[in-house]
């Protein structure tokens, strides 16, 4: 008898990636563990790699409870919340999955964009509650096309947000560690702050490391200013947070679309009095389609760690 490698999903995927990997592995959930000390003591040693979600990562708790881990698979490009040290320090492999997620995210940015510019979820609730029929006319939102957009991180998905903002005519620039040569078009301004007061939508795009922790700060956010429009489909840690909630209760900031959270899924009350955000789930990479790719990258990154080969979208 063959024994499965035994693995560890810190989070649920969906029931196509369960299926599958349970032909493979002898898969332990650490989610339904109840008992998580009597779990790594009885299971920690014996476990040789992680799968997990790019908003719970791996962090050295985790890491330090399992000797023998080789691998930690991230479903989801960003690795931010793995705690890479203590994987180099233990010769740990961490793999991500990159390309198969980019425009679907894009495609979100844009579509928060659109529906916060144009008051869309306002304007349902005026058709579902009657006001049409007894107020009249929506109130006049701000056009999106042919204004100033700024893309904070030139990344993969960056760059394909800036390739849909062409398609409105934007005026686009961008901020990033360096000048992109594929950058056709598009401004260079090194400084986020001078990149936010010419901007009418910021959009945030960074890979989120300790390096840009707070990359949005107060100065960022106040020079977008009081007809500006921050979005973020990156990761809440790039934002200052407070300083957001600030701007926005006090009109320092027009408004703000936003996929991701401090302390997700649970979120600054602040946030829910609000009328000028748009709140979404932390759902830019979940299409059916990209999930199963994403899904498939897991298992393949997995299933070249033990057979030796090398990984496919390796980190560290
Ligand atoms: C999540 C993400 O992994 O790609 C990322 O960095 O944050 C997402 O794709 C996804 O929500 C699954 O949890």
């Amino acid at each position: 008898r063959i024994l499965k490698p035994e693995i560890l999903l810190v989070g649920p995927y969906p029931e196509w990636d369960m299926v599958e990997l349970e032909k493979t592995y002898h898969v332990h959930k650490l989610y339904e563990a109840s008992d998580t000390v009597a779990f790594f003591r009885n299971h920690g040693g014996n476990i040789r790699a992680v799968a997990t979600r790019g908003e719970l990562g791996a962090p050295a708790s985790l890491i330090g409870n399992l000797p023998k881990l080789e691998v930690v698979s991230v479903y989801g490009v960003g690795y931010d919340a793995v705690d890479l040290a203590a994987c180099r320090e233990k010769g740990i492999r961490v793999t991500n999955t990159p390309d198969v997620l980019t425009n679907d995210v894009a495609d979100l940015g844009i579509a928060m964009m659109l529906t916060q510019s144009r008051g869309m979820i306002g304007a349902e609730r005026w058709v579902k509650d009657g006001s049409w029929a007894a107020k009249g006319l929506y109130p006049l939102r701000r056009r999106v096309w042919g204004r100033k957009a700024g893309v904070l991180g030139l990344g993969r998905i960056g760059f394909e947000v800036a390739k849909r903002l062409r398609g409105f005519d934007m005026d686009i620039a961008y901020s990033d560690v360096t000048e992109k040569s594929y950058a056709d078009g598009m401004t260079y301004i090194a400084d986020p702050v001078a990149l936010a007061e010419r901007s009418d939508f910021l959009f945030v795009t960074l890979s989120a490391s300790a390096a840009t922790r707070h990359i949005v700060s107060r100065d960022v956010i106040k020079a977008l200013g009081a007809e500006g429009m921050l979005i973020n489909i990156s990761r809440a840690s790039n934002i200052d947070e407070d300083a957001l909630l600030d701007a926005l209760e006090t009109g320092v900031l027009g408004s703000a679309a936003l996929d991701v959270f401090e302390g997700e899924p649970k979120l600054n009350p602040r946030f829910l009095a609000l009328d000028n955000v748009l709140l979404q789930p932390h759902h830019a990479s979940g299409t059916v389609e990209t999930r199963k790719a994403m899904g498939q990258l897991v298992r393949n990154n997995l299933a070249a760690h033990f057979s030796n080969a090398p990984l496919l979208t390796p980190v560290v």
